[in-house]
């Protein structure tokens, strides 16, 4: 069997500003991702998701894009990109951008345009409106603002924002807007990359008219109106127009970041080849907040079981991932940091339970050898407007401890520090002074200790690519959750074309005896009472962590072969 290449392939995502800087600037670069391409074929990297690298004021770290056919002059240069797809495309690598489309920044030449006057040509790129009564236009908030609207005294009129007052939402109502991003894209799969991740692709249609949202009201009675900005009908017209301009034709790959789907809207996006390949759901990494991400609460192990089943379920094709530029590290987060030996563990089975499953697993830089948050303790440690803006409104209200708290668990930043390559100076990541803090567990925590160890978190990475690589069971067999109930364990078959495969992962601090359906697992030979030699001799271990022959250490895995059902 042998499907669509980003079925086949494991991604990785890189965030260019921190994976390698190759001039001193304390900035990573493009030449800085080509001199690490052997690297990431070494793991067995097959593509990779690039967050953006387009000229950017960077007021959201380049997800404000001011000229969408320019590159970031601190990332390099057009020549240094070429290179770039020339280089990963020599080593069979496929190079997937971010394509930032929902909005543009402010100072793009269209929203420099578009705020002149009421009949520039460009004031229709953007969504602009009159005040009610000398306040917005509605009620909306927006995800890092309190309001979604900004006011602008030359023409006296509002525009709306989702995200920062420096992302101006894109007007998609006008066919022109949509006929330049067409083009640009179209430009950009010339050049030769390989697909695209669409950041909030769900918001790009708003609701006719703009109504109020009728949620719940914050103090200034304000509310996030998802309703009216997610999931819109005219949304599914512009994906397929989108795809019938640009795709069509080409062996290329759309992934949607799908903010707001769930397990019954999700079939309207993927799987009929119409919109999206795939999409990223936030099932699994909203679920330790409630009501805000900043109210965290603890993992709960039953919960996942039950969202993982369900998109298992709900779509033939998942993406798989922890982590990526918007999330904190996974192993503080889903897994144990209490002592080395338990991170260590914990990495490893938190690898198995997610990249096993049925889909495409999708890897974020660092993620590979475990990095782990950051101690932020002051405000100058920090670099993101979302941690930015939240600050400032807890500052308001006296709840900074509370907002503190929400940063150390879930902050951005702590997923956006320098890759630690070594135990040199800034880990090897840069020769000059790093733009954000690089973490001081560096010594400890870097690419070229674990490459040195066969029991490092890297060599359990690309153990377990290698065997995704060589087995249809695990990339294309059947899912089906076992031990439901079970208040440890995570466990699952994979089934395919008479070949099986179970995983089981332990999610406690405890040592768990496998229970009696996994009797088979590992057992390679033993004999039990139903006559089941066939099952035992199933159970040959593929891969394991902490896995002592009946059972499993705390955080530990295990991967088996098994009997088909
Ligand atoms: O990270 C989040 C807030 O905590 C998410 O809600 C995030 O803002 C949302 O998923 C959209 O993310 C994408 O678009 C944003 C950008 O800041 C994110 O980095 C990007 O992944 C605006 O472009
Ligand atoms: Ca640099």
């Amino acid at each position: 069997m042998s499907g669509a290449w980003w079925k086949e392939r494991v991604f990785y995502q890189i965030y260019p500003r921190s994976f390698q800087d190759s001039n001193g600037d304390g900035i990573g670069d493009i030449n800085g991702i080509i001199s690490r391409l052997d690297y990431l074929k070494w793991l067995g990297v097959g593509a990779v998701w690039l967050c953006p690298i387009y000229d950017s004021p960077n007021a959201d770290m380049g997800y404000d894009i001011r000229d969408y056919e320019k590159i970031m002059a601190e990332f390099g240069t057009m020549e240094d990109f070429d290179r770039l797809v020339r280089e990963m495309h020599r080593r069979d690598i496929k190079l997937v951008m971010d394509l930032v489309v929902n909005h543009s920044s402010d100072e793009h030449a269209w929203f420099v345009e578009s705020r002149k006057s009421k009949d520039n040509p460009y004031r229709d790129y953007y969504i602009w409106r009159d005040g009610r009564g000398g306040r917005e236009p509605n009620n909306w908030s927006s995800f890092f603002t309190p309001s979604a609207w900004t006011y602008d005294g030359t023409t006296d009129q509002w525009y709306l924002h989702l995200f920062s007052e420096k992302q101006p939402d894109l007007n998609w109502e006008n066919p022109s807007v949509r006929e330049e991003i067409y083009a640009m894209i179209n430009r950009w799969f010339d050049r030769g990359v390989d697909g695209f991740r669409m950041d909030v692709i769900t918001c790009i249609a708003k609701a006719p008219g703009l109504p109020d949202g009728e949620g719940e009201r914050d103090e200034n009675g304000r509310v996030f109106a998802h309703e009216h900005f997610a999931f819109q009908p005219k949304l599914h017209e512009y994906l397929r127009e989108l795809r019938r301009r640009c795709l069509d034709g080409r062996d290329c790959m759309c992934v949607g970041e799908t903010s707001f789907v769930n397990t019954e809207n999700a079939s309207s996006l993927v799987g009929d080849g119409r919109e999206l390949d795939m999409l990223f759901q936030f099932d699994v990494v909203d679920m330790d907040g409630e009501g805000t991400k900043w109210d965290v609460i603890p993992f709960d192990l039953k919960k996942f079981k039950r969202i993982i089943a369900d998109w298992q379920k709900a779509i033939d094709w998942n993406t798989l991932f922890w982590e990526n530029h918007d999330q904190p590290r996974s192993v503080p987060r889903f897994g144990c940091v209490e002592t080395e030996e338990l991170r260590v563990r914990s990495a490893k089975m938190l690898a198995a339970a997610m990249f096993l499953l049925r889909g495409t697993p999708f890897i974020y830089q660092g993620e590979e050898i475990g990095m782990t948050n950051f101690p932020f303790t002051e405000a100058s440690q920090l670099r993101d407007v979302e941690c930015f803006n939240l600050l400032k409104e807890a500052e308001k209200t006296g709840r900074t401890e509370w907002a503190w708290n929400g940063i150390r668990h879930k902050g951005r930043d702590n997923a956006r520090t320098p890759m630690q390559w070594s135990g040199q100076e800034n880990a090897g990541f840069t020769t000059g002074d790093p733009w954000i803090d690089v973490n001081p567990n560096y010594t400890q925590i870097n690419v070229e200790k674990a490459k040195k160890d066969e029991d490092s978190i890297l060599h359990f990475y690309r153990e377990l690519i290698r065997l995704r690589g060589e087995s249809d069971v695990l990339k294309y067999g059947s899912f089906e959750p076992l031990c439901e109930e079970n208040e440890d364990l995570f466990a699952y078959r994979r089934e395919y074309e008479g070949e099986a495969v179970v995983v089981v992962c332990n999610f406690s601090g405890r040592t768990v005896k496998l229970p009696e359906d996994l009797a088979c697992v590992g057992a390679g030979g033993g004999e039990d009472e139903d006559g089941a030699r066939a099952r035992c001799e199933a159970g040959k271990v593929l891969l394991a962590a902490g896995f002592d022959g009946e059972g499993l250490l705390p955080w530990g895995t295990v991967v088996t072969t098994a009997v088909t059902s």
